[in-house]
């Protein structure tokens, strides 16, 4: 028979190589197809999270960005310069995180999905009208993000006026000069043409970007366990293979970035630049134990825990 995968991104964007991925490992170990449905063929992230949660669709990647209000623990990912830069240290603290891999699941689960990877996929950047060098730079400026309650505070901490809107909305908005920015890893800020509408990009390091593949839990657990094990190792392959893909795809896209638009202006902040932006991280966490679910506090810590673990490699 055919499973159904859904995800944000086009086919030759990142989620889309790791559906591609996972697609070519099932179909090869087992009798299953997978049909791929890349954004915009069934509506924005929200629409084929419910797709997933009711079993019309039996995979769906959703970021953590979108699924905010549905799990509040899942908001952990907008604490400001939680996660590191360095791709082998993330690519190791998301294989091996008891937060990810144990905790969230049964979070999950809750919502009717079985959570089976999450993985990195890029720095995020800012992409503006105007030049930023400091949270001053952002005053006034309608700043679209995720529909993520943290992430609004976070914006709100960086001293910008959030604007939390699906994806679809976006180039439109910027167009039109509804929003003044956005942030999206570099890969995306070029596959999408962003630079179109925006003239700087910004690197402040206060992000990267993480993405989660669920299945429909009821389609899941009513699978073989040969199935089972066919579906966690295509995910298992997906992740090493995405891991790999997206090394030197920052510094590639920011060059094509440049060769398509020679006027944009890329600024790499400081260490001292980003100071004001760092100094937002402590109140966006106490936010996030406010608002963060009842596991906010143990899963804030574990993910400390792993990733200092990660760190020492
Ligand atoms: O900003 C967004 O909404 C989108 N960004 C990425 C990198 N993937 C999907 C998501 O919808």
């Amino acid at each position: 028979d055919t499973w159904r995968y859904a995800f944000e991104e086009a086919m030759d964007e990142v989620q889309g190589k790791f559906a591609q991925k996972f697609k070519e490992e099932v179909e090869a170990n087992s009798d299953h197809e997978i049909q791929l449905f890349p954004f915009g063929t069934l509506g924005e992230s929200a629409d084929t999270m419910e797709q997933a949660q009711s079993g019309i669709l039996q995979f769906v990647d959703q970021s953590p960005g979108f699924t905010g209000a549905l799990i509040p623990e899942a908001q952990v990912f907008f604490v400001p310069y939680l996660l590191p830069q360095d791709e082998a240290q993330l690519a190791s603290f998301f294989k091996n995180s008891k937060a990810i891999n144990e905790m969230f699941p049964p979070l999950y689960a809750d919502q009717g999905l079985e959570l089976l990877t999450m993985f990195p996929e890029g720095e995020v950047m800012m992409t503006t009208t105007a030049p930023v060098e400091s949270p001053a730079d952002l005053d006034e400026v309608k700043f679209r993000v995720m529909t993520n309650p943290l992430l609004v505070e976070s914006y709100q901490a960086f001293g910008a006026t959030p604007t939390p809107l699906p994806w679809g909305e976006v180039y439109g908005s910027l167009q039109t000069g509804i929003i003044q920015g956005q942030e999206n890893p570099a890969f995306f800020i070029e596959s999408t043409k962003m630079y179109e509408v925006t003239d700087y990009i910004t690197r402040t390091g206060h992000n990267n970007f993480t993405t989660a593949v669920m299945a429909n839990k009821e389609f899941y657990d009513g699978l073989s366990e040969e199935e089972q094990t066919v579906i966690d190792n295509a995910i298992s392959a997906a992740f090493d293979y995405i891991i790999d893909y997206q090394k030197g795809l920052t510094e590639e896209s920011l060059e094509k970035i440049m060769e398509a638009k020679p006027s944009m202006t890329i600024t790499d902040l400081s260490e001292e630049q980003r100071q004001p932006f760092m100094e937002t991280a402590d109140s966006v966490e106490q936010e996030f134990l406010e608002i963060g679910g009842d596991q906010a506090q143990a899963i804030l810590e574990q993910l400390k825990a792993d990733l200092a673990a990660a760190a020492e490699g």
